[in-house]
Formats: structure tokens, C-alpha cells, sequence
């Protein structure tokens, strides 16, 4: 069976991602981290920026993808989106050639993704994505996907559309419902999103999702209905039963204190 490890953010903290990657029993290789065979790991994106080796993070991540491709599943994030796509945000630091380059190629070749899809011990469908799918985007952007499996290749098939990067609130300002899933903010795009639906229609949401790129509340908030894990830097908002389980540690320049990847034991990858 397999163990889906899901790490938020990164932000460019290379020691940080190294030794989340030891804790759920990763050997140190001579070139670098060597999974065990029962890990997968899926990394929601924002690889790179704030922290001090983004370069570090693509070096290490590059050389997982090349000697066991099977077990990472990369996902792209607004940081990579400059480097793949356009630079539709400024940002104070840039990459150097190398590391863009790296970005480029996976992107090109389908190594970095936009979504997956898994399933869960108890057989609920989970979907990840950078920001996270809002019900309005799966509705009219999507055309109803019913799985998490569907909704992530549909997402997927956006790679090269511009659909894909539809902002929303954390670039403009101003909350969109149909911000797209590497832009949807959890405080005011995804969570009321689903909420919404469920209030205005009993429809819960047809599977469950990780995300990273924002968290819904400060880590000392007392919101109801969200429940915070102030240790692992998780947050999670159930709507009907299915949970949205955010889980950006939001690293500064600094590290977080603590924070810890989402673990799901007997998982199935879609
Ligand atoms: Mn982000």
C-alpha cells in the first residue's frame, strides 16, 4: 500500500522540505533524498521564492523526479506560473537561468502538473491543486467533473490554456468565484464557494481536496467550523462531511515554526 505524503508550500526553504522528506523516512543519498518505496510524495507547488535557496529546492525536487518519478507528483503554483507561463504578479527575486530552465522543462514535458487525483483508505476521492477547485470553476470552467479523478484531467487538459491561470482575489483584489484552481484564495473564494452551494442547495461537495497557496484564517483565529492545527500548519473547513484541508505552511523569509506534510496511509493514486 501506499502513503501519500501532500507538502504544502515550500517557498524556497530547501533545509525545510530535506528534512520533512527524513521524517517520513527519506535516506540521505549521495545525491540527495532517496524515498522509501512506500512513499509518494505530492507537492501543491510554490517550490520557489521568499526563503533563501529556491534554486536548492529545484535541484533537490529535480533529482527525486529523475531517480524515482513514480514516487512525486509536482504541481505547479503561482511562483512556477512566472517562469511557465507569464509573470502576471512582480516579485522582488528572480531565478537564475538554470532553475527557470528546470521549471520550463517539466512543465513541457508534463512532469509538473496542474491537478491530481487520489483515493483515500476509506475510499473518499481526494483532489490536489494549487489554490483548489471552487464549485463555480467545476461547474462552467470544468463542465461538472464527478470524481476527483475527472476534475484533475480536466484541470490538466487547461495546461495550455488560459483558463488555467484565471486569478482571483490574491492577484486583484477582489473575490471571484471563478478563480481558477492555481489562484482560488480559501478565505474568500474556495471555502465560500462551497459553502454557498451546500447552504443554497443541500449539495455537498462531490469529493474531498488539498490545497496549498492560502490558509482561511491567521494560525491564532477561533473560526467556526475550521479546524486549525497550529503544529502541522493545517487548516480544515468540512462542508457536508468532505473536508478542504488547506495546507501552506506559509513560510516567510523564515521558515515556520513547526509544520508537517499531510499523510494519507493506504492511499491510491488515480
Ligand atoms: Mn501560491
Amino acid at each position: 500500500m501506499t502513503r501519500i505524503a501532500v507538502v504544502g508550500d515550500v517557498g524556497g526553504h530547501r533545509d525545510e522540505l530535506a528534512s520533512a522528506l527524513r521524517a517520513l523516512g527519506a535516506a540521505d543519498g549521495d545525491d540527495g533524498p532517496v524515498l522509501p518505496p512506500d512513499l509518494v510524495v505530492v507537492q501543491v507547488g510554490d517550490l520557489i521564492d521568499r526563503g533563501p535557496d529556491s534554486a536548492g529546492v529545484l535541484r533537490l525536487v529535480d533529482g527525486v523526479l529523475t531517480r524515482q518519478p513514480a514516487q512525486w507528483v509536482q504541481l505547479v503554483g503561482n511562483h512556477e506560473q512566472r517562469y511557465v507561463h507569464r509573470a502576471v504578479f512582480r516579485w522582488p527575486e528572480t531565478l537564475d537561468p538554470d532553475s527557470a530552465a528546470t521549471l520550463v522543462r517539466w512543465w513541457r514535458t508534463g512532469t509538473m502538473r496542474a491537478a491530481v487525483a487520489f483515493t483515500d483508505a476509506s475510499g473518499l476521492g481526494w483532489l490536489a491543486c494549487h489554490g483548489g477547485l471552487t464549485a463555480e470553476y467545476r461547474r462552467d470552467v470544468l463542465g461538472r467533473p464527478g470524481t476527483a479523478r475527472e476534475a484533475a484531467e480536466a484541470i490538466d487538459a487547461l495546461r495550455f490554456d488560459e483558463r488555467l491561470w484565471r486569478p482571483g482575489a490574491k492577484l486583484t483584489g477582489s473575490p471571484d468565484r471563478w478563480a481558477g484552481p492555481v489562484w482560488a484564495d480559501a478565505a474568500s473564494e474556495l471555502h465560500p464557494s462551497w459553502l454557498d452551494r451546500y447552504a443554497e442547495r443541500g449539495a455537498p461537495p462531490p469529493f474531498a481536496q488539498v490545497y496549498g497557496h492560502s490558509q482561511a484564517a491567521r494560525w491564532d483565529a477561533d473560526v467556526p467550523g475550521l479546524a486549525i492545527d497550529r503544529h502541522a500548519r493545517h487548516q480544515t473547513r468540512t462542508v457536508a462531511g468532505i473536508p478542504l484541508v488547506g495546507v501552506d505552511p506559509r513560510h516567510g523569509r523564515h521558515a515556520a515554526p513547526e509544520w508537517s506534510p499531510l499523510v494519507f496511509a493506504d492511499a491510491t493514486l488515480a
